[in-house]
């Protein structure tokens, strides 16, 4: 099998493996494989906005919105329909190509659906794709979700299978995974990845990228966040991981999720240009772009755009080249100006 066409049979030692490559090593199988699939000079733009926050019942130990840590957040009820289409407007002022709408619950409750229906057909109707993380979803919610028009929804693993359990009490893995088939049944693409650098040991990196690989079919958005630690959470003082580390994250995503956008999520604020250009190198190939996250800080709009300036890059429209056409390019003689790889 060729290394463009996803694999579902990844093995621990497999993954191991990739990441122990000596980094020169890594850095180029890696790129080898983005610049295949995706011109690697563009990188997709989503904005994010809380459109519910704090106050959420579940003890997820990195984050500033469980109402169980005291993070000084001031909590937000849903926000109205109209402001958040306000919000997805200016977005689309901004350049963004799809509006991610985040909420601090275990779950949507009915009460809710018709408002968030609401969004979903507002955005929509704005031209932008819509992606929204909303806790867990029964098979019901999720074709209600698809039938207003959500493209993404994201709901992340979070980490590896044995650490799960360190980190998170009041949902299991498998919870996320029957989600993730919900979001899967229902016809919409899957946002799911993970966050790194919460004293998680290497195997339960492997062990997070091995899980996102080996769906049935992989997610067509990736995102690894690294965490942002805040005060009042459980993890707020744990040691920091090597960015070299995370950026070799990235690489292995890369290579065994290669049609998937690996998104570099949360974290940017406390990462330099420089390692910000080593993971595009690695194959990420997406961001979160506004100087907001959820309720954490994010890059400023203006250095987000003197970097890709700097690097050369422009925001790329949403979805991956569908296999057929990187085949054909393979085969071609004339360089299609989207791939970089002819010759
Ligand atoms: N409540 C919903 C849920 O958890 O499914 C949706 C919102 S939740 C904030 C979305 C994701 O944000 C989490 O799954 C986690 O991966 C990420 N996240 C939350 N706090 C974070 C932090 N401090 N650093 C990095 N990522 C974080
Ligand atoms: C994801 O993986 N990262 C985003 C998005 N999905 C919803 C959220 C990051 C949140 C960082 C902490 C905060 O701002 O509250
Ligand atoms: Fe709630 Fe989501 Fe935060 Fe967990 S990650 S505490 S479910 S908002």
């Amino acid at each position: 099998m060729d290394s463009l066409t996803p694999r579902h049979d990844w093995t621990n030692e497999q993954i191991e493996q990739l990441f122990a490559l000596p980094m020169n090593d890594l850095l180029f199988r890696a790129h080898s494989v983005h610049r295949q699939v995706f011109n690697p000079n563009e990188v997709q733009v989503s904005r994010l906005l809380s459109i519910k926050t704090g106050a959420c019942p579940e003890d997820c130990k990195y984050c500033p919105q469980s109402a169980r840590y005291n993070t000084g957040l001031e909590k937000e009820r849903l926000m109205e329909v109209e402001r958040v289409l306000e919000e997805a407007n200016k977005a689309k002022q901004s350049g963004a190509t799809r509006f991610c709408m985040g909420a601090a619950w275990r779950n949507p409750n009915a009460r809710d659906m018709p408002y968030i229906l609401d969004m979903i057909k507002g955005v929509k109707g704005m031209g932008m794709e819509t992606c929204m993380t909303l806790g867990m979803l029964d098979g019901e919610q999720a074709k209600e979700l698809a039938e207003a028009g959500l493209d993404y929804y994201n709901h992340n693993l979070d980490t590896g299978p044995e650490f799960y359990g360190d980190i998170i009490t009041t949902r299991t893995y498998g919870d996320r995974m029957d989600t993730l088939q919900n979001v899967r049944d229902a016809g919409m693409k899957v946002c799911s990845g993970g966050i790194v650098g919460m004293g998680e040991q290497p195997k339960d990196r492997v062990g997070l990228l091995q899980a996102l690989a080996n769906m049935e079919r992989q997610p067509e958005s990736v995102p690894i966040n690294m965490l942002v630690k805040v005060a009042g959470t459980p993890l707020d003082s744990v040691d920091d991981l090597d960015p070299l580390e995370f950026v070799r994250t990235i690489a292995v995503a890369r290579i065994v999720m290669p049609r998937s956008r690996v998104r570099l999520s949360a974290g940017r604020e406390g990462m330099t240009d420089e390692m910000q250009a080593m993971c595009f190198f690695a194959g990420a190939n997406s961001i979160f772009y506004g100087c907001k996250l959820l309720t954490t800080e994010n890059p400023e709009e203006s250095d987000d755009m003197q970097l890709f300036k700097r690097l050369g890059l422009t925001p790329a429209a949403g979805d991956p080249v569908p296999l057929e056409n990187v085949a054909r390019q393979l085969a071609d003689a004339t360089p299609d100006p989207r791939f970089y790889n002819a010759g």
